[in-house]
Order: structure tokens, then sequence, then C-alpha cells
């Protein structure tokens, strides 16, 4: 103790002040290399949502989603494909785990420069200004998506709607302080690393040598630094090690045999058992608040409505049509998803025939029974519904579907996000969306 107390009495206690800062980690090269790391990963991250936000048929407006003047940023927005079946699951997949798994190098490449977001002057000239304030935006704006993210994928929608314009204009503002700070940053990270290769040392003062002047000196390095409990490359395993934690307990969430192993994944499901129907259940009957009165088969019809006018047609109508049958996975926007499922029904294209589009399916509104909560509802392109695989199935694996599957009937679509798989389906608009 008699040996801290003069230390801390001339420590200097402003964190503005560089000597504040004294962890003998911070350095260039240590923030080079999660710097390289982010950037490789965030650059997925961003594909990959902009790929789950094209999934999800978002110019469908206003049925899918209502995020206000979209404008050029709905550029790359195209007809989402009906296959490979799987690919919803991968590239949602990859989102999900990817973004929790990058969540220790976030934080660690923070921590490493946060000297720096207290230096003094803020601000030199009015560049150095405009270098701040895009720092703010992308520190800000990381620390958003992550935490969006998080929360949607761990407390199931508690911004039901809302979600998306904050995780889609996040993600814009981010990204773009993001490429500017990437192409300003990149060079001097990649030589960073590369003078760490060659086991050249470092300083406040940067590596001297004979040839040519000294580089800039490194302003991330502590002019005073305290002893090390742990090497630079100690704390770089570490961050990986707390990665790797993450991936392990996240990963199973996308594969069946491995789900009990998602540690981090939500456990507040309901069990959804063995047999046919023990595959994982989103939202259940009860949940939804549909009445067993409503599904039994003097109760319920299916409005189908379109070009010609509208039927109506029970259980045992569907049951007699042409049946046909999909194996298909569910994949929803949370990261997790099924294998594929052996889905059995009536092909979305004959239901569209049997309302006058006999050759040209069109856009397609489903409605479920479900009177409360964000997924009554959800539009499907004409691509989707000309897809002979895209159903509204009647029974799974062999036998009707349970009532927290979606009886009597549900939508499925192949390749698609789950969440336009709509349960309880009371009525189909084909046409005039
Ligand atoms: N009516 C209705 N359909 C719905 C939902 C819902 O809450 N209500 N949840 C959707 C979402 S977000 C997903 S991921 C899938 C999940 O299907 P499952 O619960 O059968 O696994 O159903 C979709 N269909
Ligand atoms: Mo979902």
């Amino acid at each position: 103790m008699r040996d801290h107390a003069p230390r801390l009495l001339s420590s200097p206690a402003s964190p503005t002040s560089p000597g504040f800062w004294r962890s003998p980690l911070r350095g260039v090269r240590f923030t080079a290399v999660l710097g390289l790391v982010l950037l490789a990963g965030i650059t997925v991250m961003f594909v990959t949502g902009l790929v789950s936000y094209a999934a999800y048929n978002p110019d469908l407006s206003p049925v899918n989603d209502k995020t206000p003047d979209k404008g050029i940023l709905g550029f790359y927005l195209f007809a989402w494909p009906t296959g490979p079946t799987w690919l919803y699951r991968l590239t949602q997949g990859v989102h999900v785990t990817l973004g929790l798994t990058l969540i220790p190098v976030l934080l660690a490449k923070l921590w490493s420069v946060v000297p720096r977001l207290f230096a003094l002057p803020p601000a030199r000239s009015l560049a150095h200004a405009l270098e701040r304030i895009s720092l703010l935006l992308l520190v800000g704006g990381a620390l958003f998506e992550f935490a969006t993210g998080v929360l949607n994928i761990q407390l199931d929608y508690v911004f039901p709607g809302s979600f998306y314009p904050l995780h889609f204009y996040g993600a814009w503002v981010f990204f773009t302080a993001f490429v500017a700070h990437a192409v300003l940053k990149t060079p001097a990270a990649i030589s960073a690393v590369r003078r760490m290769r060659a086991g050249e040392p470092e300083g406040p003062e940067g590596p001297e040598g004979p040839e040519g002047p000294a580089p800039e000196p490194d302003v991330l390095v502590s002019p005073r630094p305290a002893e090390p409990t742990v090497s630079r490359r100690g704390a770089l395993w570490a961050v990986g090690g707390g990665s790797l934690l993450l991936f392990a307990t996240s990963v199973g969430r996308s594969f069946d045999a491995l789900r009990r192993t998602a540690l981090l994944a939500p456990h507040g499901w309901a069990d959804p058992g063995s047999g046919p129907n023990g595959f994982q259940i989103n939202k259940t009957a009860a949940y939804a608040g549909i009445a067993p009165a409503e599904t039994a088969a003097d109760a319920w019809r299916l409005v189908v409505r379109g070009r010609s006018g509208t039927v109506r047609l029970s259980r045992a109508d569907l049951l007699a049509l042409p049946p046909a049958s999909a194996a298909l996975p569910i994949a929803c926007v949370e990261g997790w998803s099924t294998s594929a499922q052996w889905w059995r029904g009536v092909r979305l294209r004959d239901l569209a025939a049997l309302v006058g589009f006999a050759d040209d399916p069109p856009d397609v509104f489903v409605e479920s029974l479900q009177r409360h909560g964000a997924f009554r509802s959800g539009a499907l392109r004409a691509n989707q519904v000309a897809d002979g695989r895209s159903l509204l199935a009647l029974s799974v694996n062999g036998e009707p579907l349970s009532p927290d599957h979606g009886f009597p009937a549900r939508v499925i679509v192949p390749a698609a996000p789950g969440v336009l798989n709509t349960k309880w389906v009371a009525r189909l608009t084909f046409g005039d969306l």
C-alpha cells in the first residue's frame, strides 16, 4: 500500500491527460489486429443484414414493412428467391451468430482507443472536428446496432414494428462512418500488423531506424505504462476466447441436434415435445389468443379472394384439393432455424387458380385468425406464390399441424424468413396489394 500512495498522488487525475491511461496493452498494433477482424466481420454483418431486409419483402408496403422514406436506401431490394431452401437459414444464422461472436472484439477495440475519445483539444481543425464527429457516429452506431440486435434476439421483439426502422437506419448511419473510418485507417492497421509480424519494437516514439524518418509516434501507447499483468498476445487470446465461447453457446440455435447447446438463445419458448410436431415453436396458440372453438371443423373456413371473387373452404375441402408436399426449414429473423420438415397441404398457386389466376399467380396478402401481436399478416411476392413448394400446409411430418404450429393451416414458403410463414391462416387475398 505504501508503494501505491505516492503513485496515485502523482497520477494525472483527468482522463483528458494521456498519463491517466496506463494499460501497457494499448498501442496501434493491438488496436490494428482487432480493427482488421472487425473490418471483415462487420462487412459480413452489413451484407447479411441488407439481405435479411430484402428477404422480408419490404417493398410490399405497407404490409411487411412500414419503414418511412427508404428512398434510395431501398436500391438493392429485389424479389427474394425461393431457393436454395436453406438460403435465409444460412444468411440469418450467420448474421446473428457472427454478431454475437464479434461482441468481445468490438468491446476490446473500443477499450483500446478510449483514451483518444478524451484527447484534447477536442478539435485542432475543421477536418479534425469532422473526423471526430464521424468517430462518434461510428462508436455510437456500433453500440446501437449491437444493442438493438441483441435485445431483439433475446427479448423477442421488445420494440415490435419499430425494430426494423431502428436497426435499418442505424445500420446505414453506422456503415457510412465505418467505411470512412476503414478507408482512413486500414493501411495503417495493415502496416502495424506487418511490423508486429516482423518483430519490430515499438513505443511512443515509434521504431527508430537508420533508414528515413521515424514513423508517426504511436498515440495509443501510454506515456507511463503500468506493469503488465498479461502480454498483448495473451490479451488477444482472451478476446478470442470470449468470442469462441459466445460462438459455441450460440451456433446451436441453427441446428436441431445442437439446440440444447445454444445457452444464449432465449428459452422462453414452449417445449415442442417430441413426435412429428416436436420442433421449435415461436408463438403458441395460447399466446396468440387462438381459441380452439375458432379452429374447429364446423367453425373454421379459409377465405380466398381474387380476380374472380371469393371462395370459402373448410379443412375437408382443402384436403380434397390436389395435395402437394415439400421439405422446408423454418428460419427466424432471430437467428434460430429448424432443419427441413416435411410439410403437406395445398399449393398457394393452386389456390390462386381457384380465384381467377390460373397461369399468372400474383402477390398474396395473408391474414391470420390472430387478432393481437405483431405477425397477424404478411405479404408474399408473385415469385413465391408461383413456386410449387410454397404451401398452405395442413400437416407436418405426416400428422395434422398441432395448434402451436398453426392448425388448421399455415403458410410455408421456401427460403423465406420465418415471419412470412403465417400460422392459423384465415384469409388469402391474391392480387391488388
Ligand atoms: N399468426 C402468426 N404466425 C406466425 C407468427 C406469429 O406470431 N403469429 N410468428 C412467425 C415467426 S416470427 C416465425 S419465426 C414462425 C415460427 O414458426 P413456428 O412457431 O411454427 O416454429 O412463425 C411465423 N408465423
Ligand atoms: Mo420469427
